[in-house]
C-alpha cells in the first residue's frame, strides 16, 4: 500500500521570469510538482528555467510547462482544470514601469484583468475552497509615498499605468478573499534583483553595462534619474517568503522589504568598486533633470567613472517618477519569522561576478573573429 501523501501541485504564471525561475527551483526542492505557464515566442524564452527542464518523455515529470497567456481566459481555465493546483502563484506580468507608459492598455489587460481571469477561473471551476492564490503585488502601489517607511497600512498612490493595473490586481485579490472565502494573499514586494534580473531594470543595466565597458565591449552607460531611492533585496530571499505566505492558517497581505534604502548612484558606485574602476563623478550633486535641461543639445552630458562614461539620457526619465521607496518588513518578521539573508551589496557583487563572465565571453568571441552584436533594448 502506498502510504505517501500525494505531491503538492503548484502553478506559476511568469515561470520564465526572474522570480518564477527561483520559485520553481524552491518548490521543486520542497517536493512539489511544479507547473508553469510560458508564452509562445519566436525565439527561445526559457533560459532561466532550462537547468530544471525535464524531458516530457520520462515518467513522473515534476516540472511541466504549458503554453498560455494571461490575456486568454479559456486557456487559463483549461490549464487550471487540468492541473487542479493546490497553490497558484500569479507572477506573470508586463513588469516594466517605463514600458507601461508606452503600452498602458496591454499592461492593464495582462496585469489587472489577467489577475481577474485567473481568480474567476478558480471560482468557475469550484476550486476556491481548495486552491490557494498568491498575487505579486508591488511597492509601486505606494508611488507618491504618504508615509516613511511604507507598511501594509500605508495608503496607495500609484504613479504609472503599471502601478494602477497592479492596484486593481491587489484589490480584486482582496475582494475574492472577502467575497468567496478564497485563500488569497498579496505580497507587497519591494524591488528585488539577482543575476537573473531582466537586463532593462536599473541594477542589471548597471552591472551589465559597467562589466561590458570594463571588458571593452561597450563605451557608455546611459542612465535616467540616478537620485532615485530604492529598497533592494535578493529575489531568492523574496520567493521563499511568497511560499511562506501561502502556508499560514489565515490568508493575509505582507510587505516584503529589507528596510534599507540606497540611491541608483550608490549602486553604480558599488558596481564600479567591484570592478576596480576609479569612480569620478563630474557634476556630482546636480539635479540631473535641471542639468539636462541646461545642457541638452545633441551632446549628452557625461559623468565619468574612471575611463568609462556614465551619461544622463533624458529618455530614461519617467513621465511620473517614484522618487523614494523604503519598506517596513516588521509584520513579515513578527508573524512569519522572515528576514532577508542577502544584503544589497552582496547581491551587487554576485551580479557583477555573473555579468563579468558574460562580458568576458563576449570579448573573447569578438577577439577570435566572431562578429557578435551586443543585444540592445529600447527600454535600457
Ligand atoms: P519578469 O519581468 O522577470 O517576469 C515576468 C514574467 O511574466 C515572465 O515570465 C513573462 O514571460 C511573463 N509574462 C509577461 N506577460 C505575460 C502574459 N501576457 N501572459 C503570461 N505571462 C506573461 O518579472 P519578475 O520575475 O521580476 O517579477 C515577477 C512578478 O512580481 C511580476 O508580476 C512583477 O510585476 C512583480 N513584482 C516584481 C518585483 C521585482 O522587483 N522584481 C517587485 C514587486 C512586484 P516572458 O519571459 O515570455 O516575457
Ligand atoms: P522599478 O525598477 O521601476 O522600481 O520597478 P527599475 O529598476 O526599472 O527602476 C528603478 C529606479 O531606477 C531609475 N532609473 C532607471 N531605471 C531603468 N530601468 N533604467 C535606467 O536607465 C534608469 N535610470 C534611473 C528609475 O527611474 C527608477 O526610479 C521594478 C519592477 O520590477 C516592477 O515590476 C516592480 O513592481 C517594482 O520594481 C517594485
Amino acid at each position: 500500500m502506498n502510504t505517501q501523501s500525494p505531491k503538492k501541485k503548484a502553478l506559476i504564471t511568469g515561470v520564465t521570469g526572474q522570480d518564477g525561475s527561483y520559485l520553481a527551483e524552491f518548490l521543486l526542492e520542497k517536493g512539489y510538482e511544479v507547473h508553469g505557464i510560458k508564452r509562445r515566442s519566436s525565439t527561445f524564452n526559457t533560459q532561466r528555467v532550462d537547468h530544471i527542464y525535464e524531458d516530457p518523455h520520462v515518467e513522473r515529470q515534476n516540472f511541466k510547462l504549458h503554453y498560455g497567456d494571461l490575456a486568454d481566459s479559456s486557456n487559463l481555465t483549461r490549464i487550471l482544470a487540468e492541473v487542479r493546483p493546490d497553490e497558484v502563484y500569479n507572477l506573470g506580468a508586463q513588469s516594466h514601469v517605463a514600458v507601461s507608459f508606452e503600452a498602458p492598455e496591454y499592461t492593464a489587460d495582462v496585469d489587472a484583468l489577467g489577475t481577474l481571469r485567473l481568480l474567476e477561473s478558480i471560482r468557475f471551476l469550484g476550486l476556491e475552497k481548495t486552491t490557494r492564490f498568491y498575487q505579486a503585488s508591488t511597492s509601486e502601489l505606494y508611488g507618491l509615498v504618504q508615509e516613511i517607511p511604507q507598511k501594509e497600512t500605508t495608503p496607495f498612490h500609484p504613479r504609472s499605468p503599471y502601478a494602477v493595473a497592479k492596484l486593481y490586481a491587489y484589490w480584486i485579490t482582496v475582494n475574492y478573499r472577502e467575497a468567496y472565502g478564497l485563500y488569497a494573499c498579496n505580497g507587497i514586494l519591494f524591488n528585488h534583483e539577482s543575476p537573473r534580473r531582466g537586463e532593462t531594470f536599473v541594477t542589471r543595466k548597471i552591472t551589465r553595462g559597467l562589466c561590458n565597458i570594463a571588458q571593452g565591449v561597450d563605451k557608455c552607460l546611459y542612465m535616467g534619474n540616478m537620485d532615485s531611492l530604492r529598497d533592494w533585496g535578493h529575489a531568492k530571499d523574496y520567493v521563499r517568503m511568497q511560499w511562506m505566505m501561502l502556508q499560514q492558517e489565515q490568508p493575509e497581505d505582507f510587505v516584503i522589504a529589507t528596510g534599507k534604502q540606497y540611491s541608483v548612484r550608490e549602486f553604480i558606485t558599488w558596481t564600479a568598486a567591484e570592478l576596480g574602476l576609479v569612480l569620478r563623478f563630474e557634476g556630482q550633486g546636480v539635479d540631473e533633470k535641471a542639468y539636462v535641461a541646461q545642457k541638452v543639445g545633441d551632446k549628452a552630458p557625461a559623468l565619468k567613472v574612471g575611463d568609462c562614461v556614465v551619461a544622463v539620457d533624458p529618455r530614461y526619465f519617467r513621465p511620473a517618477e517614484v522618487e523614494t521607496l523604503l519598506g517596513d518588513p516588521a509584520k513579515a518578521k513578527a508573524r512569519l519569522g522572515w528576514v532577508p539573508e542577502i544584503s544589497a551589496q552582496q547581491m551587487c557583487a554576485e551580479m557583477v561576478a555573473e555579468d563579468l563572465k558574460l562580458a568576458r565571453r563576449h570579448a573573447f568571441l569578438c577577439a577570435h573573429g566572431h562578429d557578435l552584436a551586443m543585444p540592445r533594448d529600447l527600454a535600457a
